[in-house]
């Protein structure tokens, strides 16, 4: 069926920038693209256009403890003290929380330009560690929040199994997560029945981090189709552990073991050498990059530079959802390089190259590479209508012209006018027109949470 119409003052296109751009959307896909059209009577208009960014990593329950973990504890705050309170906020999350927080995370993603998540989904069962009566009752949750706000969604069920490498026994703080391979082969096809109906829903699979499956664990998961997205060499202690245990390093431990391709997408892989960076750039698996959690855990800088150059594909993710801005995590990408190296627009790849055009385009292709939708560096036909739009009237905007304009997004505060789902406005100036009752079905949860 046929859609309103958009059109653009500009809109980016694979090929480069082309001005008074019609969109025409059938069953939620681009059907047309005409450049040099006028406008017609009913068409939905807006500055200028380029495809929604997929946020290839979050965990959508985490956004309700943003902003409570930066307070110092008795010493040597880190990585595994901010895991701890995370645990503890876990223990008493109801599915109904999870609703309330996932549909307000969305909300925030959707205004910041991001239009589909990868949901790193591992909060599974009660709070004793029992499933629920359906092992995919809080995947209904994430599906439920996904159709209330209209983001598309990438379901990555988690496998959980152990507390550390070599298949040491779970913590009591994970018991909400953790599946035997027949409960999680159980979830996987609760979680499909779960999106059944979201019209473009993708699931793939997400083996916690080698922390949390074996070897024998990790074969089975992946053998699952779909994207594989697993943690990875995040915190230096990780790596140490993983060599105690293996001798090797994590990421090079997985592809001494596994075909690690394009269908891996390799979570943050912060400490990597030169040759584990090499053999992830030319087997095709995705950096998924999260920078604004990565700088509030304290994780490190991923050798972004050298990574691109080889010709690595790379995607962002906003992780723990504290702070969720898809132009933010894609700056903050960059500014660690810059303050690292000391230099400037260090990941744009050749003279003349914007540095925003750069990521914005990277991290198109290759999120959408890691959430299973394929996507081309610009509008084109056949993909979904999935729009973001940037005012041409605001001063950040002033005075520039294409690629200049995704610079001035990315590092000058240049704010998102309108988002299209499907060809579907969800975002009008700014604000998502379902902001004010999924925003108070959240503060109602938290007041409930925080006070229980
Ligand atoms: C998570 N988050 O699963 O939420 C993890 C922390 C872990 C990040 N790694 C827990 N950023 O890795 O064990
Ligand atoms: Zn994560």
């Amino acid at each position: 069926m046929a859609d309103p119409a958009l059109w653009f003052e500009h809109a980016l296109l694979p090929d480069g920038w082309a001005e008074r751009v019609r969109i025409e959307t059938a069953s939620g896909a681009i059907s047309a693209i005409a450049a040099g059209a006028d406008p017609q009577a009913g068409d939905a208009r807006g500055g200028i256009a380029a495809p929604g960014l997929p946020n290839l990593h979050s965990h959508a329950f985490q956004r309700a403890m943003a902003g409570l973990t930066e307070l110092r504890g008795p010493e040597g705050d880190s990585f595994w003290t901010w895991r701890e309170l995370m645990y503890r906020f876990v223990a008493d999350l109801t599915p109904d929380d999870v609703e309330a927080i996932a549909a307000q995370a969305f909300v925030e993603m959707l205004e910041s330009g991001f239009t589909r998540v990868g949901e790193f989904h591992y909060l599974h069962h009660g709070p004793d560690g029992r499933p629920y009566a359906d092992i995919g009752e809080m995947a209904v949750r994430i599906a439920a929040a996904a159709e209330t706000t209209g983001i598309g969604l990438t379901l990555l069920p988690v496998f959980y199994a152990h507390s550390g490498f070599g298949g040491a026994p779970p913590a009591p703080g994970q018991r909400r997560f953790v599946n035997s391979l027949e409960g999680y082969a159980r979830l996987h096809e609760a979680s499909q029945a779960a999106v059944a109906g979201l019209p473009d829903a993708v699931v793939g699979v997400a083996p916690h981090s080698l922390r949390a499956v074996t070897e024998h664990e990790l074969r089975a998961v992946a053998a699952i189709a779909g994207p594989v997205h697993i943690h990875i060499a995040e915190q230096v202690k990780e790596v140490d552990d993983c060599r105690a245990w293996s001798g090797a390093r994590p990421v090079e431990w997985l592809q001494d073991r596994f075909a690690v391709d394009d269908r891996w997408c390799l979570v943050h892989a912060t400490h990597v050498t030169e040759g584990e960076r090499c053999r992830m750039a030319s087997r095709g698996a995705v950096a998924g990059l999260c920078p604004i959690t990565e700088a509030n855990l304290g994780d490190g800088v991923f050798p972004a530079a050298r990574y691109l150059a080889e010709g690595g594909a790379f995607g962002v993710g906003s992780d723990s959802n504290v702070r969720i801005d898809a132009a933010e995590e894609l700056r903050l990408l960059e500014y660690g390089q810059r303050l690292t190296r000391r230099a400037r627009n260090v990941l744009a790849g050749r003279e003349g190259e914007s540095t925003g055009g750069r990521l914005y385009r990277g991290a198109l292709v290759g999120g959408g590479q890691a959430v299973g939708v394929p996507q081309a560096p610009g509008l084109a036909v056949g993909a979904t209508s999935d729009i973001v739009s940037f005012p041409t009237g605001h001063e950040a905007f002033a005075a520039r012209s294409g690629d200049a304009w995704l610079d001035s997004r990315i590092f000058a505060g240049g704010p998102v006018e309108h988002v299209w789902r499907r060809g579907v406005r969800v975002v009008e100036d700014g604000r998502h027109v379902a902001r004010e009752p999924v925003a108070a079905r959240y503060r109602a949860a938290l007041a409930g949470l925080l006070g229980r």
